[in-house]
């Protein structure tokens, strides 16, 4: 039976064949993501000719030790395909992301791609979102205060449940490539995931949150039986 890598390392694959020469991509974060990359760098190897913008300074090294030629965004405005992973994959390909921290760049390189091609395995595959918790990127400016105000918003769009600032291992605020910290939001569920972005996205300090709304075109998911492609 295969394991829960080599599902994400199928899915990678299963991706890889929508990559064509010359193209300009946008290079996702995540276990799922690194296959991706990797698997990308041996048809570089092989003279595939493509430019990546990495969504996080750890695809930016994986890419740069493996060989991948990249750019910045600032040089790449516009890309052709972003392959990226997610947390949660909801109706109408709704993502959340986020659980690795890299959600704002995730989010600024899939929105500058023409198309975005998400990768998992089928366990990231929900009826309704909000099992996993929805990461909220803030400043570092009034950190109490921005998140009582997030407690407000969340509740006034119909969801419950606890704001944790994200730490680190060794007991520090998790901090962002961007220099930012994370709340996650607990939420067991989001029945309607438009209304909940709306409301996080008018609370003064949020940067961005995890919520992926009508930008993921395909979802590529590994299962045991094999290779999904939903649209
Ligand atoms: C990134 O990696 C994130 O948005 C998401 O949090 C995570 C998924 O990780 P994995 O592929 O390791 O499950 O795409």
């Amino acid at each position: 039976m295969a394991d829960a890598e080599d599902l994400k390392r199928r899915a990678a694959a299963r991706a890889l064949e929508y990559v064509t020469d010359g193209m300009r991509l946008g290079l996702g974060t995540g276990s799922t993501a690194k296959h991706f990359v990797a698997l990308l760098a041996e048809r570089v190897a092989g003279g595939l000719k493509v430019v990546g913008v990495p969504t996080s300074e750890q695809t930016k090294a994986q890419a740069l030790s493996l060989g991948v030629p990249l750019a910045t965004l600032d040089e790449q405005p516009e890309l052709d395909l972003c392959i990226d992973g997610a947390d949660e994959i909801g109706p109408g390909l709704a993502l959340i992301k986020g659980g690795g921290g890299a959600l704002l760049r995730e989010k600024i390189v899939a929105s500058a791609a023409r198309e975005m091609i998400v990768i998992a395995d089928e366990t990231k595959l929900v009826g309704t979102l909000g099992v996993f918790p929805l990461p909220i990127e803030i400043v570092t400016f009034g950190v109490v205060a921005t998140t009582r105000r997030l407690e407000s918003a969340i509740a006034a769009a119909g969801c419950a449940g606890e704001l944790r600032l994200r730490h680190t291992k060794d007991g520090k605020p998790f901090v962002t490539d961007q220099g930012n910290v994370i709340v996650d939001a607990h939420l067991g569920q989001i029945a309607d995931p438009r209304r909940l972005a709306r409301a996080v996205e008018e609370v003064a300090g949020v940067v961005e949150h995890g919520l992926f709304l009508g930008l993921a075109r395909r979802a590529v998911l590994a299962g045991a039986d094999g290779i999904r492609v939903l649209e």
